[in-house]
């Protein structure tokens, strides 16, 4: 395992933290990306209690009910901080926007260097403290046995939205960047490395046990893109994280960079403890790749919850069974949750990671 960790470092009991380091578990843990969201009727209605998104994010209380409304609906076996990606540039300094049925959106996106200038490295206890008071109150009120995951986006995908000014089919001003100006984007995820590593050391200290980098757009990029403008920044930020605590135990550093099984090599040589996976790589595959020291974590095609039980129970069987017994996996979805899944899909899905996972494990 690719650890530092300290030799009488306590053994995590929770099933999550276990595979995240690689070692045994009795069953396969499973948390889904996205899974406190709009799927849940419970979570439409404290959205319209908050009023809107960002002032959702932005509630403390209301953001850590959200945060535990899959946990006591579903018993995941992990918890994920409820808050967006995009909070870190508005801290920065940038309007955000949510418009309704749209997406994010940024009135105001970063063209030139000047642009740059205006950007301010926030300090996470001040324009970031109701996402700290978020994970003070979730750890309050969530059962000690399950995790809390903190979160951020990848410098490089906070960048796409940053410049493109939201959503993007095409990417067309980042890559013009970056094929015209990289000075200009290099400046600009050399800020958001700074930021980031002190918004995650923020939420490590205000109490998550694991932290998630989010690099959904790190798979437009061709392979020496790729290594430069997303994975350099990614491993930057890994080794300036806190991630041993005093008492020896060790915050694991989960890496998802959609659409990257290609460079599933260098994603490893980022420093991360685990491996995040979406449905279009085999997991045996990249373990046969990888070897048994990094975990996996992955990888069934979100869709496959629009189909019956039977056919649920057999694809969770055949990404189960593509590691047989080996140690280091954490189920999960090859991307977040659609806001059009049945909530009734869920408990199909986790009854059967659970019990095939078991009857996987018996001799
Ligand atoms: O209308 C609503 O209620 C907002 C829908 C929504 C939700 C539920 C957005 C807007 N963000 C979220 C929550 C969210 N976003 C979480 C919560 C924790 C969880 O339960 O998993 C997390 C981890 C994110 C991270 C996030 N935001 C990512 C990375 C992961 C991914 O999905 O690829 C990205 C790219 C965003 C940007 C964003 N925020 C919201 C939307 C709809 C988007 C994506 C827009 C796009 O496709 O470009």
């Amino acid at each position: 395992m690719n650890t530092n960790t300290v030799p009488s470092a306590p053994e995590p009991q929770s099933l999550f933290l276990r595979a995240c380091l690689g070692l045994d578990v009795a069953q396969t843990p499973v948390w889904l990306m996205r899974q406190a969201g709009r799927y849940l009727p419970e979570y439409r209605e404290v959205r319209r209690q908050a009023g809107d998104f960002l002032s959702l994010c932005k509630n403390p209380e209301l953001a850590a009910k959200v945060t535990l409304q899959p946990i006591e609906r579903f018993g995941l076996d992990a918890a994920i901080l409820f808050s967006d990606i995009l909070v870190v540039p508005e801290a920065m300094g940038m309007k955000l926007q949510f418009l309704e049925g749209e997406g994010p959106h940024f009135p105001e996106p970063l063209t030139r260097q000047a642009d740059l200038d205006r950007l301010t490295l926030p300090d996470p206890e001040v324009q970031l403290g109701y996402v700290m008071a978020a994970i003070r109150e979730i750890r309050r009120i969530l059962p000690s046995g399950v995790p809390l995951i903190g979160f951020s986006g990848s410098p490089w995908t906070l960048a796409t939205y940053m410049i493109e000014g939201g959503s993007s089919k095409k990417f067309t001003l980042i890559k013009t960047a970056l094929y015209n100006d990289p000075g200009f984007l290099e400046g600009l995820l050399e800020r958001l490395v700074t930021a980031v590593v002190h918004y995650l050391n923020a939420q490590i200290d205000h109490g998550v046990q694991a932290v998630q980098i989010f690099d959904t757009w790190g798979g437009i990029l061709g392979p020496d893109e790729y290594r430069r403008f997303s994975l350099e920044p990614m491993a930057r930020i890994i080794a300036g994280l806190n991630r041993n605590r005093p008492d020896g135990s060790r915050i694991p550093v989960i890496l998802f960079s959609k659409g990257c099984g290609g460079y599933l090599e260098t994603i490893a040589s980022s420093g991360c403890d685990v491996v995040g996976l979406d449905w279009t790589t085999p997991l045996g595959q990249a373990r046969a790749r990888l070897g048994p020291n990094i975990a996996l974590q992955g990888n069934l095609d979100p869709a496959i919850l629009y189909a019956n039980p039977q056919r649920i129970r057999s694809e969770v069987r055949r990404v189960l069974e593509s590691l047989g017994r080996q140690n280091g996996h954490i189920f999960n979805l090859g991307h977040g949750m659609e806001p059009n899944i049945d909530p009734l899909k869920v408990p199909q899905l986790i009854s059967a990671v659970r019990e095939e996972s078991r009857r996987i494990r018996t001799p």
